[in-house]
């Protein structure tokens, strides 16, 4: 029954594995033509490694008890024939729990002690440390053990009020708690903040990772997710519960985290099953759920087709008992197509944004190359032919002007070299500016505004600080990146108008991606000090994680924008470069087959059947290389949902070595 979103993930794992072909095909082509250069073959080899460990996350957002670790069950784990993930009614899931396959281990389940808040180091640094993580084996042979491990999630325990506030987790406006601790002077608290399931499904095997979470008040906690992990997920599935329709707080999580965070979204209207009731006909059932769809959709801004009406509990059941008329009620069909396109979708848009567009630039500056080249081995061939019948002056006339081209050649040389070093020393000074030592300077700044007592009001402050440096940094940037891009544009009038290269304007520096991550920052501080409940005194601690989380953000945010000036860089007298290689490699090859003519006129023909083989093997490459462009043109543009095996074979397998070669 669940084809429909496994079809799909493995459809798309094998458009992956095209992809990767493609990149492989690229490399062996460049090594062939000896055109590689280390950067760009390093730049190659780590996109093929982001391919191979290319994850999808989908997480399941939503208020307590609204069915998300059901629905996690019914969609990968029914062929367990029993609930696995703990679901009671109240408040079950207690932390976060990612779930994903990583081959390299065994399967189990990682749990990260609450008692790690009192630290500052956040979730992404403690996944890396294996040590500070309880590690327990899942025996997947067997369900009872399965489940005995799994309960793990639910864990809570006792702490005096003292210790909930020293942890963060003391929130007065949470009845049920300021009720616990009442009735027994203690409060509940959960065991684990986080928890890690290896676990080798067939979709997790495909690079599919599920987010479950905690309800609310939980959520709040832990600024790291919901500041990085939820609107990073590619998909977030919100829930709600046919009973309860849509309460304060399902519409505090909606606005709070989803609805302008997540990129991709669903929601999921569950417990339909609560309206099958016997007394009533099956129309007049469907009619009820499609208005309560209908009031949600409305309620939430989405389109009606974003919202589906599910049964997740009746979903696993019909699993387990193989009831298909029962799954068929259960609405899980829809939710697994709907899934599955929408996952798919995702990561195809992402890694044709990414990995296709620039390798399909970097293919587009080696075709420009080999036709050079070609055109190079064309000219000399038209040159030795033009030679046959002719003696030895003409050869000498010839020769003397190749001589009188190198000389030219080598003084614009010079004032490459020079040009040359400016740039690299402007470069450096450029990237300097965006180290992360840099930005430890301004976050440590931003911190000092922020102040000691960690209040909101204080958070606003410097988070104002950091955007007001980020911005005078950019501007500082782009003036420097202007100035670089202003002499190598001499450097490439030069070569046009001496020596007939082509005529070509290097690219602008652009800063407006780190400055609209920054503001996307911005924002979230914005939303999160206005909230009323962060801004009294009890939330210092939250401030305080806020502000660590927003710190490790803003490194990713530098570190992309650092990749990006660096492969600019590189692009603005790269291609020169390349062009000035290969004008010299043209020159010495003129010389030297000039010369051998000249000292023997005999040789003339065998030097032509070898300019003539040249010439033909760079047809080859030339092809061979058109072939791979287009293989991956095809692959960006394949429509999203139409990954059909079927449909897969019309792009072509790229091909490498040259027939002649
Ligand atoms: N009738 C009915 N009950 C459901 C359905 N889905 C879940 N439930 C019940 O609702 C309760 C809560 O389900 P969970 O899956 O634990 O909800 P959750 O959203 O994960 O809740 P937390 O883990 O507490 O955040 C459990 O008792 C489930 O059996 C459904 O489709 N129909
Ligand atoms: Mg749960």
């Amino acid at each position: 029954m669940i084809k429909g979103l496994e079809q799909h993930i493995a459809e798309f794992q094998q458009w992956r594995e095209q992809i990767s072909q493609a990149l492989a095909a690229y490399r062996d082509w460049l090594d062939d033509t000896k055109s590689s250069d280390g950067l760009q073959d390093l730049r190659l080899f780590d996109m093929a490694e982001t391919l191979r460990k290319d994850r999808l996350v989908v997480a399941f957002v939503a208020e307590f008890s609204r069915g998300k670790t059901e629905t996690i069950n019914a969609l990968f784990f029914s062929n367990f024939d029993q609930r696995l993930l703990p679901c009671d009614p109240g408040r079950t899931t207690m932390c976060p729990t990612e779930i994903f396959w990583n081959p390299d281990e065994e399967p189990y389940i990682r749990l990260l002690p609450i008692e790690t808040r009192k630290y500052d180091d956040g979730l992404a640094w403690l996944k890396s440390e294996p040590q500070r993580w309880i590690k327990l084996r899942l025996d997947t042979s067997s369900a009872p053990a399965m489940k005995e491990a799994l309960h793990s999630l639910t864990q809570q325990k006792e702490v005096s009020l003292d210790e909930a506030r020293n942890l963060g987790l003391w929130d007065d406006n949470d009845a049920g708690m300021v009720q616990t601790m009442q009735a027994k002077g203690k409060v509940d608290i959960p065991v684990w903040r986080h928890a890690l399931i290896n676990f080798p499904h067939p979709l997790l095997k495909s690079g599919l990772v599920i987010l479950d979470t905690p309800g609310l008040n939980a959520l709040g906690t832990e600024p790291e997710l919901t500041i990085n992990i939820i609107p990073n997920a590619h998909v977030v599935i919100f829930l709600l519960s046919t009973d309860t329709g849509v309460t304060k707080s399902d519409m505090q999580i909606w606005t709070d985290y989803i609805r302008n965070r997540a990129s991709r979204k669903l929601a999921l209207l569950n417990k339909i099953d609560i309206l099958w009731d016997d007394m009533k006909t099956t129309a007049e059932i469907d009619t009820m759920i499609q208005s309560q769809v209908d009031i949600t959709a409305h309620q939430l801004n989405l389109p009606p087709d974003s919202v589906l009406a599910i049964s997740a509990q009746k979903a696993l059941l019909a699993k387990i008992k193989k009831d298909d008329a029962l799954f068929q009620r259960s609405g899980m069909g829809k939710l697994e197509q709907l899934l599955a396109q929408n996952v798919v979708a995702a990561k195809h848009e992402i890694l044709s944004n990414t990995i296709i567009t620039e390798t399909a630039n970097m293919i587009k500056i080696s075709r420009r190359v080999i036709q050079q080249r070609l055109g190079n081995a064309r000219e000399q061939l038209a040159e030795i032919q033009s030679l046959r019948g002719k003696d030895r002056d003409v050869v000498q006339a010839l020769l003397s002007k190749i001589m009188a081209d190198r000389k030219a050649y080598e003084a614009s040389l010079q004032t490459f070299t020079q040009g040359n070093q400016r740039i690299s020393q402007m470069g450096k000074k450029l990237m300097l500016q965006l180290s992360l030592q840099n930005l430890d300077l301004m976050l440590e700044q931003s911190r000092q505004q922020t102040g000691e007592s960690w209040t909101t009001h204080g958070l606003n402050l410097g988070m104002k600080t950091l955007i007001h440096q980020t911005f005078a940094l950019a501007e500082q940037i782009t003036i420097q990146g202007q100035e670089i891009k202003r002499l190598a544009e001499e450097l490439y009038k030069l070569f046009h108008s001496k020596h007939g290269f082509e005529a070509r304007k290097p690219p602008l520096l652009d800063m407006t991606p780190l400055l609209k991550n920054m503001m996307m920052l911005e924002k979230l501080t914005e939303a999160f000090c206005k909230d009323a409940i962060n801004v009294m005194t009890e939330k210092h601690f939250l401030v305080r994680k806020f502000f660590l989380s927003l710190g490790s953000q803003t490194r990713k945010i530098f570190e992309q924008a650092h990749r990006d000036a660096n492969s600019w860089l590189q692009s603005v007298l790269g291609p020169l470069k390349q062009q000035i290689d290969e004008h010299k490699a043209e020159l010495d090859k003129r010389t030297e087959s000039l010369m051998a003519v000249h000292a023997n006129l005999d040789s003339l023909q065998h030097n032509l059947t070898t300019v003539e083989q040249q010439v033909a093997e760079l047809k080859q490459y030339a092809a061979n290389l058109d072939h791979l462009l287009l293989s991956l043109i095809l692959a960006a543009k394949k429509p999203p949902g139409v990954l059909s095996a079927g449909n897969t074979t019309d792009i072509p397998q790229p091909r490498v070595a040259p027939a002649t070669a």
